[in-house]
Formats: structure tokens, C-alpha cells, sequence
């Protein structure tokens, strides 16, 4: 009994030491194969990482991020494509993303071919050994190399998996806040652009368009779309000579060369910056359109804006030219050559006082007369008297049937140098309304509200300068103390000129189709030119009918200053007044009679 006892123990205690010896050398196997694997899975996350990051410096160092992706070529269906490089929220982001998952798997790869190499070389260890145990240890070490490789991906994954979703925020938010930027931005330039009434419209072709082509300064690349964009909130970079490009114009943007996107003849800087003025002036072959439009604005760059600190400019080199050009030639006692185009092109004038925060920029649009001569060419004009704010029509007396058959003897000989139009008056008129009602459909009743002056020109001829003229007018004021102001003096004097001599029918039409239309009479020669005379011409009256209609669109203040002199005239003509109750009379009846116009 003893004895059989004592073999159990022996037989127990001996399982036992094999137990425990047997599970040592099994968890030997499994701490080979443990330790391989952890050190595996450490020297993964490190690897990883070290690849990633060598990955993406390269992907942001080699401009990987400056090749189309998806994203990209999403958007360029939606927006026009422009050669500068997108922003990285629009391209080299998501780019960056390809590029990582691209090369963060092929580098780890070598890594954990590595460990897998290695686990083979176990493998083929263990199937040619004999020894169990070595086996056992040999496979566990193929194991743990195995389980290390494996954790080599599985740690390449999660990084790449990691910086995919961070990215993905990144760029998303990113997208955003400059989606609503570039929407502010538009916002603002839109809003600016419709309340000061500025435009882009070519002076050549007369389109008016959103934006002009930007011409990149260093490499004439063009740009059709310098804005704030997915290529750039406040710089494009030029994607043929890296330029950077500002998109909006208080960055510098108005420096760059700008074209029109019709005709492509350039843009000067100041056309889509200042507020636009369009005045064509409108009349018969020869009536004297030239000679009064280079007369009268002569006389508004010299004489009226230096006194007042208006600035006046031509930021057209071309327009510079041909007015120094005219100039010359008027100045010389020559006559301006006849107007060449139909379809004309327009004289810039930017003018800008001196407390004004945006200045104007002012078209004016001298066609040749034939534009008025028949029903097509004036339909050629509708263009830009789609967009005009005041017009200039221009008489020639003697065009006029009437005055010119009274007054033939007396003109005969002095036709060369008075050169009738060849045009009627009316018919010249009759079209300007054509298009004019082509342009803005206004319907029966309804009045044109751009201001209209009326002028008859070449007043030297047959004296009538004194009849109509200026000196007409201040003998007319003298007579009659209530007319204060000489162009309601000239006013009334042409109208009548005009009456008496047959164009009553055009007087009452004016009046009819224009909310407010002024008539005047000027000579923008000063006498009848003569090819032995080379003394300069000096106007009369040209200053007159401009001033009126740019005070009229709100480009000066041309009015306020007659208000100002108006009181003083007031309170010179009261002084002068001896009799006490005269002076009262006059302040409290005779001064506020209205005058009829
Ligand atoms: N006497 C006199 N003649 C003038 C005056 N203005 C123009 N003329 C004459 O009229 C001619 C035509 O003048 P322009 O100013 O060229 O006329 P226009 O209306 O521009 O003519 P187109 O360009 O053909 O449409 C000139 O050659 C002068 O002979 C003026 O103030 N006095
Ligand atoms: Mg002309
Ligand atoms: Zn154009
Ligand atoms: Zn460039």
C-alpha cells in the first residue's frame, strides 16, 4: 500500500517536472516568437512613419501637387481653366493623397519583405533539422518573423488610413473657408462695381464684359479669369513662368496689361475702375462734330478743370495722341479731317476732383456723319447707345432748308469755308431716335431721361453769332433782369432761331421725346477758316453745352457754382437797387418767378 503510494507521488512529481519543464521550453517558442513579433510591430509603426513623412515631403517638394487630379478636373468642367497652378484645397491636396497611398506601400513593402525573407530562412532551418525542439523553436521564430511583416502593413495602413482622414478635414474645411471667401470677394466687387456704375467696356468694339484678358507681364501668357478663385484668393501663379499674379486691383492688378475679350485691342487702366460716362455726339456728315468735340474738351482741359483742382487725363496713350494731334492741326488754323468710321471709336477722359473718391471716366463717341445718313449704318450704333448717358446733337444752321435758301446769296460765297452738311437736320434726328428706341424701348408717353444738348455750331458764319450766340444772349439778360443765367438766355434764343427758320416740328419733338433737353449755339472754329490763315482757332461757346451735360451726368459740379455766383448776381442787382421798396419787390416777386424753359 505504502509502496504503491510512493510510486503515484514519483509518477506525479515526475509529470510534473516534465510539465513544467516541457511548458518552459513551449513558452521559450512563444517568447521567440512574441519577442520577434513585437520587435517587428515597433520597428513597423517607426518605419512607417519615417516613410510616410520622407512620402510626403517629396510629394510636396517635387509639385507633385501641381498635376491634374480628379478634383481638379471636376472643377475645370465646371470653371473655366486657366494656366496657373489651383490651390492646394482644389488639386495639390488630393494630389498629395495619391501620391502617399502610391508610395507609402511599395516603401513599407521592402521592410516587410524583409521579415518575411528572414521568417523563410527559419522555415527552411526547421524542415531539414531533426532535434524536435530545435524545430519547434525554429518554426516559432518563422512564426513570430511572420506575425513581424504583417504588422509592418497593418502599421503602414493605420498611418496612411490616419493622415487620409486628417487630410481629408484639412482640405475640406479648407475648401470651404476659401469658398466663402471668393464668395465675399465676388460679393463685394459686384456690389462696388453696380453702385458706382463702373464697367468694363471697350472704347474699339463697345462690348461690355465681366472681366477683361490679363496679359501675365513677364511670360504674355493670357489670363481670362484674374479673380479670386480656386487658382488663388489674392495671387494666380502663372503655371508657364511661376509670376505671380494679384487678382484684385488694389493688390496691383490694374498695372497689368488688360484687353478686350471681343475684339482684343487693350484696355487702359482706367476703364473698370472708374465710374463710366457715355455721351455720343450725333449729327450729319460735316455739321462740325470734330471741330466741337476736340474745341469743347480742349477748352474743359484747360480753361475749366486747372482752376477748379479737377484732374483731368487721357490714360489711353492712343487717345493722348489724336487729341495733341487735332489740337495741333486746330491751332495751326487747319480743319480737323473728316471721320473716317461709322462705327466709331470713343475718346477716354478720366476726371476726377479733388475730394472724389472714384472718378469718372468719360466715352465720347465720334462717328462719322454717315452714321446718321441712312437706316443701316445707324443701326450700327446700337451698341453703345445701348449704355450712353447724355447726348450731344449736333446742328449745322446751314443744313437748315429754310435758312439756307433765305440766305443763299450770302452763303454762295463762303461755302467752302462753311461747308453745310449735306444732311437734314430732321433726318439726322428722326434716326438718332431710331436707335435710340431700338436701345431702350421706351414706350408712348415716356420721355428719354438722358439730358440732351442741342447745339448749333458754326456761328461765325453769316454773324450770327451776335443773333444767337453769347453776346446775343447777355444783350437778351440785359433786357430782361429775371433771366439770371446765360444758358436759359441761349436757350430760348435758339429755340426760336430754330422755329423761325422752319425745325419747329424738331423743337417740339425734342420736348417731347426728352425729359431734358438745352439748346446752344457755339462756333468751334471762331471764323470761317481760311487756308492763308494759320492763326489758332478760338471758339466760341463750345464750353458751354459740355459743361451743362457733365453736370448733368454728376461729373461736375457745374451747377452748384452757378447757384453760388447766381446769389452774388442776387445781391449785386439788389445793392444796386436805390429805391428801398424796389429792393424788397425784387427779393420777395421779381426773384422767384420761376423762369420758363
Ligand atoms: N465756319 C465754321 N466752319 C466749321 C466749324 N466747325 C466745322 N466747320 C466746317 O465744317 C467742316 C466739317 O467739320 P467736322 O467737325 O469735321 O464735321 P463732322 O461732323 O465731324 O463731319 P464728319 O466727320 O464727316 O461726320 C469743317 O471742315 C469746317 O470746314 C465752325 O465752327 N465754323
Ligand atoms: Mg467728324
Ligand atoms: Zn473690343
Ligand atoms: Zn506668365
Amino acid at each position: 500500500m505504502e509502496k504503491g503510494i510512493g510510486y503515484i507521488v514519483i509518477i506525479v512529481v515526475i509529470v510534473y517536472v516534465i510539465g513544467i519543464i516541457l511548458s518552459i521550453l513551449v513558452s521559450i517558442g512563444l517568447f521567440i516568437l512574441g519577442g520577434i513579433a513585437v520587435v517587428g510591430a515597433i520597428s513597423g509603426v517607426v518605419v512607417s512613419i519615417q516613410k510616410f513623412i520622407e512620402v510626403i515631403t517629396e510629394a510636396h517638394r517635387n509639385n507633385a501637387y501641381r498635376r491634374a487630379t480628379k478634383v481638379l478636373n471636376l472643377l475645370e468642367n465646371l470653371i473655366t481653366p486657366q494656366p496657373s497652378y489651383a490651390m492646394y484645397p482644389f488639386d495639390g491636396g488630393w494630389q498629395v493623397m495619391i501620391y502617399v497611398k502610391d508610395n507609402v506601400f511599395t516603401r513599407t513593402e521592402k521592410a516587410a519583405q524583409y521579415w518575411f525573407t528572414e521568417g523563410e530562412k527559419w522555415k527552411t532551418k526547421a524542415q531539414y533539422e531533426s532535434n524536435n525542439l530545435k524545430k519547434y523553436y525554429y518554426y516559432s521564430a518563422f512564426a513570430g518573423f511572420k506575425l513581424a511583416g504583417t504588422f509592418q502593413y497593418i502599421s503602414a495602413l493605420v498611418v496612411v488610413a490616419l493622415f487620409f482622414v486628417l487630410q481629408f478635414a484639412v482640405l475640406a474645411t479648407w475648401m470651404l473657408m476659401t469658398v466663402i471667401l471668393m464668395a465675399l470677394l465676388a460679393a463685394y466687387n459686384f456690389l462696388h462695381g453696380y453702385y458706382f456704375k463702373i464697367f468694363f467696356r471697350c472704347p474699339e468694339c463697345h462690348q461690355q464684359m465681366m472681366l477683361p484678358i490679363y496679359i501675365c507681364p513677364s511670360c504674355a501668357t493670357e489670363h481670362t479669369r484674374l479673380w479670386p478663385s480656386a487658382y488663388g484668393i489674392f495671387y494666380h501663379t502663372c503655371s508657364k513662368c511661376e509670376t505671380r499674379l494679384p487678382t484684385l486691383d488694389f493688390l496691383g492688378r490694374k498695372e497689368i496689361i488688360q484687353k478686350c475679350t471681343t475684339c482684343t485691342s487693350p484696355l487702359n487702366k482706367d476703364i473698370g475702375r472708374l465710374i463710366n460716362v457715355h455721351v455720343p455726339v450725333i449729327g450729319g456728315p460735316n455739321s462740325g462734330k470734330s471741330n466741337f468735340i476736340f474745341m469743347a474738351v480742349n477748352r474743359f482741359i484747360d480753361n475749366y478743370a486747372p482752376e477748379r483742382g479737377i484732374t483731368t487725363s487721357f490714360p489711353d496713350e492712343r487717345h493722348r495722341q489724336a487729341y495733341e494731334n487735332q489740337l495741333k492741326l486746330l491751332n495751326s488754323g487747319k480743319v480737323l479731317l473728316k471721320t473716317p468710321d461709322v462705327i466709331p471709336q470713343a475718346y477716354n477722359l478720366a476726371v476726377k476732383h479733388p475730394r472724389e473718391h472714384i472718378g469718372h471716366i468719360v466715352y465720347i463717341y465720334d462717328a462719322a456723319g454717315e452714321a446718321y445718313a441712312n437706316d443701316i449704318n445707324v443701326l450700327q450704333q446700337k451698341p453703345y447707345f445701348d449704355y450712353i448717358h447724355g447726348l450731344i446733337f449736333i446742328i449745322d444752321p446751314f443744313s437748315i432748308d429754310q435758312f439756307a435758301s433765305q440766305h443763299k446769296n450770302e452763303i454762295d460765297p463762303i461755302r467752302k469755308a462753311l461747308s453745310p452738311s449735306s444732311l437734314s437736320v430732321m433726318d439726322a434726328y428722326e434716326r438718332m431716335i431710331v436707335v435710340l428706341e431700338s436701345s431702350f424701348g421706351v414706350r408712348k408717353g415716356e420721355k428719354f431721361k438722358a439730358p440732351l444738348a442741342v447745339v448749333v455750331t458754326k456761328t461765325d458764319g453769316l454773324d450770327l453769332d451776335s443773333k444767337i450766340g453769347i453776346l446775343a444772349a447777355q444783350e437778351m439778360m440785359k433786357a430782361d433782369p429775371s433771366i439770371r443765367l446765360e444758358i436759359d438766355a441761349m436757350d430760348s434764343l435758339v429755340e426760336n432761331f430754330l422755329i423761325e427758320n422752319g425745325l419747329g416740328n424738331f423743337v417740339r419733338d425734342v420736348h417731347l421725346h426728352f425729359e431734358n433737353p438745352s439748346f446752344f449755339a457755339c462756333s468751334a472754329l471762331g471764323r470761317l477758316p481760311d487756308p492763308k490763315d494759320h492763326n489758332p482757332y478760338m471758339p466760341v461757346g463750345v464750353q458751354q453745352p459740355i459743361l451743362w451735360l457733365l453736370d448733368q451726368v454728376n461729373v461736375i459740379k457745374w451747377s452748384e457754382e452757378r447757384g453760388v455766383k447766381m446769389d452774388i448776381e442776387h445781391q449785386n442787382l439788389t445793392t444796386g437797387y436805390s429805391n428801398l421798396f424796389k429792393k424788397v419787390k425784387y427779393y420777395l416777386w421779381d426773384s422767384l418767378q420761376p423762369r420758363d424753359r
